[in-house]
């Protein structure tokens, strides 16, 4: 396990990785270590429990599990710790990822996993991200920051259309 990770992401096939590293750069970015791994909820049953014991043992904070088709590895997860699980439902089938996104978010009650949009793997790790900024400000800055950079953008994207437009 990489040292002093605080989030431990798991996904179920090396086929999510496309999608994963995605989270994996929004918290770089941040500062955030994580700990990457390919374990399977269905295809290495017994490696996800070790690990989810080990990784809490190392001082992981949250879980990030990404999975497509029937996903249940962030479930999984959650059913193994009292940490919180965020899941990434991945399109990777016929189904456009509704697939992934219903196995992950029809949790029953008591056993809770956050779940973002199918291959939102960015907003999971800005997620991770605020939950860990609720006690460190420096987080907590960053994140204001990055809001006012979006904002920014976004403004200046529209004053550029209303100049596109303004002859039409
Ligand atoms: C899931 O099935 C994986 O998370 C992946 O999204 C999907 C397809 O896996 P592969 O057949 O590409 O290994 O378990």
């Amino acid at each position: 396990m990489e040292n002093k990770a605080q989030v431990a992401i798991l996904m179920g096939s090396d086929s999510d990785w496309p999608l994963v590293v995605k989270a994996v750069d929004v918290l770089n970015k941040f500062g955030v270590c994580t700990d990457v791994r390919i374990l399977s909820a269905h295809r290495t049953p017994g490696k996800v429990r070790e690990y989810i014991q080990t990784a809490e043992e190392n001082g992981v904070k949250v879980f990030i599990g990404a999975a497509g088709k029937a996903a249940h590895l962030p479930g999984v997860i959650a059913s193994l710790t009292t940490l919180p699980v965020i899941g990434i439902p991945i399109k990777s089938s016929a189904t456009g990822g509704l697939d992934a996104l219903l196995s992950i978010v029809q949790m029953p009650a008591g056993i809770p996993v956050a779940t973002v949009a199918i291959d939102g793997s960015e907003n999971a790790a800005l997620l991770a991200v605020q939950m860990f900024s609720v006690t460190d400000e420096s987080l907590a800055n960053k994140l204001a920051e990055f809001k006012r950079e979006m904002n920014d953008k976004i403004l200046a994207a529209d004053k550029e259309l209303q100049e596109e437009i303004k002859d039409i």
